[in-house]
Formats: C-alpha cells, structure tokens, sequence
C-alpha cells in the first residue's frame, strides 16, 4: 500500500491494482469495483491510496458488495443505504454479513475460506444521539450481530470514524486474505472488545492491530484512550503525543523487527476534528517522525464525542 497522485484513471489501469481509495471531491470511475471514494475531506487534495496486488486480479460483484482479488489478497467494499433498511444498526449488520459471506465463498489460491485482516468504517453523523442511542454505539450492535461467529473469537483491525456529508449510507471496506493474520493488543490499552459497559451495550469488535502472513502491521484507528479511559480531553496536541506513545507502545507488541522499524516507517491518517488544527498536528508530527513518511490529514469526527485526533496506518 502507498500514497500516490495522479488521475484514478490512470492508477488503476496500472498492472496488479488491487484497490485505489480516493478522498473528499476526488473523480474516479464508480463502475470500477475496486475504486471507493471516502467522504472525508483531506487537507491536501489529489493523494489516493493504493493498494497493489499481483498480476493477475481478478474483480466483480455480488449484490450490493464489490470485490477483487490477486488470489492472495482479496479486497473488498460494500455501501448501505441505512433509511432503506431502517437505520445504522440494521445497515451495519448487512454488512458485515454480506463481507462474512463473501470472504468464507471467495476461492482463494488454494480454494479455501479467506480471514479478515483490515476492516474501514465510515459513517455520516458518528457522535449523533445521546448516551445508548449515539449513532456510533448503534453501529457497533449492529457490527456485532452481522459478524460471523466464526470471526467472533479472533478479530481484526478496524477504523470508525465519522463523516459530515449528511449522507445516511454505512460504508465498509476492507482487506482479506487467504492466510491468517495475528490480532495485537495495546499493553496500554484495555481490549475494545472488552471495555465497561460505559461505553455501550456492545464493546467495538475490533482488535488494535493486525500482523499480517507478510509481516506487515496494520494498525486500528488509534487514540489518546489509556486504559479505557479518554486522556486530555479538548487538548489535541496532547492527545496527539499520548497517540504516539500508544503506538509506539502497539509496535512493541507486535514483535521485534515491526518494533525496530517504528512509527517512523508507517503509512499514515490522521483523523481530525478541527481543520484549524491541522498546521499544528502536521507540524508536530514532521517533527516526531522521519520525512518523508507517507501521512495523509483527513477531517472527520472521532467515535467517541471527548476525543479530537485518531491515527491509523501500515507499517511493512
Ligand atoms: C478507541 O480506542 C478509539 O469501533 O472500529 C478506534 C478504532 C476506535 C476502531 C471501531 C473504534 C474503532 O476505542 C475508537
């Protein structure tokens, strides 16, 4: 996976292009299977995300979902229209129903089942509703419910994070492979799929991280929770700094050849609520971290309403 400009066009009439994720206003064919295009504005335009398979990929799809597939890797994308299938919850079950199904039919290069290594949320309104009935507590019911059980006693990376086009349509996209991955947790961090009930009926399903069978790392959606707790509330460059050590803290755990490379040697988002804030967090991340290292600022809103910053990436 890297960064890249140029037109969705041309990226994806590259050899082995296995998914391009476009951003905000961008242009690309919708027909395309393996094009998505994430509603969140970044603050530097024209930077698409790839992801690059080999040769030869093969793409389709079924119902509402899409697909391509290298035979090792298969990459997949689904959107859902909540008002028409009456709200988050019932959207997010759909869909993950609908990737379960996908991943354990698709025949990978030996013919068996493939495992969910990466799973991306995007949602308009996440921090909507109050206490039990914030938009974001529904979809994670609703993720529950439409997980396999299968999937239930492994999880895998996963990012949320909120949207503010007003459009009521849950997308879900996500990396799958043929061999397993190893889920990571934070030793600074309580496992989200057991936080308090203070968080919700239903703890997230997501694990804070996923090695890869190729020894990659990709990292959740990570950010300034110690514990289970919120830390620095309204100060987002102190939540940024307790972000970094959580993921410093995360590479460490994942091994030590991902723990010597660093945060340094990642592929970077940066999810933020305020875009007057981004020359700051830009600045201070250039400062912590190696240059140049692939970072992409999108604004969105953060899953939990007290937090202002979250970070997810790739290292490998
Ligand atoms: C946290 O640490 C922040 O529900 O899929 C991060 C990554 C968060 C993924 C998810 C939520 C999710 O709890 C929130």
């Amino acid at each position: 996976m890297s960064y890249a400009e140029g037109t969705a066009d041309d990226l994806l009439a590259e050899p082995g292009i296995l998914a391009l994720i476009g951003f905000g206003q961008v242009q690309g064919d919708p027909d395309d299977p393996r094009f998505v295009r994430v509603g969140l504005e970044p603050t530097e335009p024209g930077r698409f995300e790839v992801w690059r398979g080999s040769r030869p990929v093969r793409c389709g799809r079924s119902g509402a979902l899409r697909w391509s597939s290298d035979g090792n890797y298969l990459f997949y994308a689904i959107e859902i229209d909540e008002t028409a299938v009456g709200g988050i919850e019932a959207a997010a079950e759909q869909a993950y129903a609908a990737v379960c199904q996908l991943i354990a039919t698709h025949r990978f290069a030996d013919g068996g089942p493939g495992h969910i290594l990466r799973l991306w949320n995007y949602m308009d309104a996440i921090n909507e509703g109050s206490g039990d009935d914030e938009r974001y507590r529904h979809f994670c019911c609703g993720r529950a419910r439409g997980l396999d059980p299968a999937a239930r006693n492994g999880y895998s990376a996963a990012t949320a994070i909120g949207r503010r086009d007003g459009k009521r349509v849950l997308q879900v996209y996500g990396l799958a492979a043929r061999e397993e991955g190893v889920a990571i947790e934070n030793p600074r961090q309580i496992s989200a799929w057991s936080y308090p009930r203070q968080y919700g009926p239903v703890a997230p399903t997501f694990a804070r991280a996923t090695r890869t069978p190729a020894g990659q790392l990709l990292v959740s959606g990570t950010a300034s929770v110690v514990g289970h707790q919120t830390q620095h509330a309204g100060d987002t460059l102190a939540q940024l700094e307790e972000t970094l050590r959580n993921l410093d803290s995360l590479l460490g755990a994942a091994g030590p050849h991902i723990a010597a490379r660093g945060i340094k040697a990642a592929l970077l988002k940066v999810y933020l609520r305020e875009p007057a804030e981004a020359p700051a967090v830009e600045q201070h991340l250039r400062r912590h971290l190696a240059d140049p290292v692939g970072l992409l600022i999108l604004l969105g809103d953060i899953c939990r309403s007290d937090l202002r910053i979250e970070i997810d990436g790739i290292q490998g």
